[in-house]
This record gives C-alpha cells, sequence and structure tokens, in this order.
C-alpha cells in the first residue's frame, strides 16, 4: 500500500464555552487535521498543537511547517509505514511529537481498515466502555466553578477535574470539595507552581483529591519527585511525559504516581502503549489526557483507553462539552454510567462530515 497523496487542515473550531487554564483563555480550538491517501484508503490523524505555544512549545504553525517541509516529503509515494515503526523512522526530525503523532494516528487507521478491524482490537483494548470525567476550566469565582461543576454533575459526569494557577487554588478546591463531598475530584496546575511555591498546594491533601496533576515546570521531573515526598496524594505527571524513556524516569525517581497519557505529548500511539504497558508492570495507574479533541482524536483516545492498566476516567468528555457542530458524523455521548462506548467500526470508527471540514478550515495544504 504506497502513500499517495496528503492534505493538512488548519481547524479552527469554536468551542461550546471557554476552557481557560494557567496558560490562556481559548473561546477557539485549533488543531490540524491530517488525510492520507493510500492504496484506495483514506485515513485521518488529528495533530493537537494549539494555535499558541501555552501547553506545549508546538503550534499549528510548527506543526504543518514540520509536516511539509520534513516529515511528510520523505514518505510521498513509498509503502506506508507500520505505525509501530513511525517513531523510530521519524527520528531524523527531533522532537515534534504531535506533528509525528498526527501522522501516525492516521497510519493506524490506515492499517486498522486494512485489516478490517477497530483500533481497540489493533491495541487489544478490553474495554467497551470507558469511565470518562470532565476537565474545568478556571472560573469567575469559586461560586461560578460550584455552579458550572453541578451543571456536568448534572449531566452525569462522576469525576470532575478543576483548573488551578496561583492564587486559585485551595479556596476553589475547597469550595467545590465542601458542595460535592463525594465526588471523584482532582486538580490540574498545568506547570503554574515552583518547587518554592508549591507548598501552598498542602492543604490540598486534606480535600480526598485523586491526584494533583502536573504541579511545577513541564520539563522538571527531578522536582517532583522532591514535591511527592512532601504529599499523601498522588503527584500525576502531564507535560513532563513526553516519551517511555521520560515515563521510566519518572517512575524510577518516584515523581509520580500516576501518569497521564496523550498519546500527542508521547509522540503517537504506538509510544503512549508502551507507556501504558511499563506503568501496568510498574503498578502504576494510568489514564487517558485530553487536548480538546475533535472526533477523530476522540475516537483515537477512547480506544487508546480501552487498554487495562487505564484504570482512572479519562479527560475524554461528550462532543457536546466541547462542539455545537463536529467535523465526523458520528458524536460521542455520555452513558448513564459516566462513560462513553468505544468505537467498533474498522480503523478510527468515525467518518469524516466533508461539509463540516470545509466550514472550519482556515487553510489547506495538498501534498
Ligand atoms: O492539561 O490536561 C490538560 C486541554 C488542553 C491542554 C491541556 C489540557 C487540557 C485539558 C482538557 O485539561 C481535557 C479535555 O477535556 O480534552
Ligand atoms: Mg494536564
Amino acid at each position: 500500500m504506497n502513500l499517495d497523496s496528503i492534505i493538512l487542515y488548519h481547524l479552527r473550531m469554536p468551542l461550546v464555552s471557554p476552557f481557560e487554564t494557567s496558560f490562556g483563555r481559548a473561546t477557539d480550538r485549533e488543531c490540524v487535521l491530517i488525510e492520507v491517501r493510500a492504496g484506495g484508503l483514506t485515513g485521518f490523524g488529528e495533530c493537537v498543537a494549539d494555535s499558541n505555544p501555552g501547553y506545549s512549545y508546538e503550534t499549528v504553525g510548527t506543526a504543518i511547517h514540520i509536516l511539509r517541509d520534513y516529515l511528510i516529503p520523505p514518505l510521498l509515494g513509498k509503502p506506508l509505514p507500520a505505525p509501530r515503526d513511525y517513531f523510530t523512522l521519524s527520528s531524523p526530525v527531533r522532537g515534534h511529537h504531535m506533528a509525528k503523532a498526527g501522522l501516525e494516528m492516521a497510519f493506524w487507521d490506515l492499517l486498522a481498515q486494512a485489516e478490517g478491524k477497530s483500533l481497540k482490537a489493533l491495541f487489544g483494548g478490553v474495554r467497551e466502555r470507558v469511565e470518562v470525567g470532565v476537565s474545568v476550566g478556571l472560573q469567575a469565582s469559586p461560586a461560578a466553578l460550584v455552579n458550572t461543576v453541578e451543571g456536568y454533575l448534572a449531566q452525569g459526569y462522576t469525576r470532575v477535574k478543576i483548573k488551578i494557577k496561583p492564587g486559585r487554588d485551595v479556596e476553589d478546591a475547597r469550595a467545590v470539595r465542601a458542595a460535592f463531598p463525594r465526588i471523584r475530584l482532582q486538580v490540574d496546575a498545568n506547570s503554574a507552581f515552583t518547587l518554592e511555591s508549591a507548598p501552598t498546594l498542602l492543604p490540598l491533601d486534606d480535600l480526598h483529591l485523586l491526584l494533583i496533576e502536573q504541579p511545577l515546570f513541564e520539563d522538571d521531573i527531578w522536582d517532583h519527585a522532591k514535591l511527592q515526598g512532601q504529599f499523601k496524594t498522588p503527584i500525576c505527571l502531564d507535560e513532563s511525559i513526553v516519551s517511555p524513556r521520560h515515563a521510566r524516569y519518572a517512575l524510577e525517581m518516584n515523581a509520580c504516581r500516576i501518569i497521564n497519557i496523550k498519546q500527542a505529548r508521547v509522540g503517537g500511539l504506538a509510544n503512549a502503549l508502551e507507556i501504558h504497558d511499563l506503568c501496568q508492570s510498574w503498578d502504576i495507574p494510568v489514564w487517558c489526557g485530553g487536548m480538546l479533541e475533535t472526533g477523530v482524536g476522540r475516537a483515537a483516545n477512547l480506544a487508546l483507553a480501552s487498554l487495562p492498566n487505564f484504570t482512572l476516567p479519562g479527560d475524554i468528555s461528550a462532543t457536546e462539552r466541547y462542539y455545537h457542530k463536529d467535523i465526523t458524523h458520528e458524536r460521542f455521548a455520555l452513558n448513564a454510567d459516566s462513560t462513553i462506548t468505544v468505537p467498533d467500526q474498522p480503523g478510527l470508527g468515525v467518518t469524516v462530515n466533508r461539509a463540516a471540514l470545509e466550514k472550519y478550515t482556515a487553510g489547506k495544504v495538498v501534498l
């Protein structure tokens, strides 16, 4: 199966409600949708790089540059790479994991379609439905936050993550915990604290949180190890785990007790599977993080989260939490038990709505 052509779509999609984190506020979500044509089949991948480098150094602009000028030219007209080999094959390009992961996702979609299997089947997933939660952005006040959380609980989510930043931390978490004493609650700082400022978070230890996500610098596994020693609550790393190697460093250093796996951050689904297996061998639970994905990336996340060591609820909420209109015909709904059903059709198991794709395309590159 030769790789015939690739189209990159720069998407800009309005969010149902603004999403604010310690690194900024977004009303639209941008990403790059990658369409790969090979052997009469069409595969899709989603590169989750955002419009700005707040979460990661990668952006839509860097991803399109790296894909168009470095990653794609050596592949055109050649046999489609095996997705499990692609990360190694792409090693002449340093970093740029999100760009690589977007391409690799399309290769998985094509391989699974060619074999007539779902991605879940290809990965060895064991669940038909996966437990999910909702990630709630910073709100105007603790009272507004409680209100927003209440709305999601009414929809059926049983695990809530709230975003925190210096000055909007313990008080916010306390307000939510006081209003909802029994829900599964966790916080995400997106690297907004330092080893010196993080002790202000110590009162979180009394709030029965599932975890504290990425309090310190994105490249700092060592200081997280020092911090974990000060907390009873498990620290969970997100930004710091950019490869299976970094997952191993974190485990060997006791820098965390839980890992958030995002396929894009770690350079693709193959690396995500490897981190899953590594954590399983260490008895470290993992969960699937989210990047406000469209139906394409959401389908891949659901397949990944169907693996056995994804024992904590993922940031894979229902489509309506993000978009009034998505670029896939399929919309993911929340089941009554706070789960979402994993697609079981061949490939990613979703179909792209060409009219919606057109509507949200801000730029296009044909290769
Ligand atoms: O840190 O987990 C994060 C969204 C964009 C960038 C980083 C993060 C997030 C989320 C949203 O928390 C998760 C989701 O619902 O997709
Ligand atoms: Mg996070």
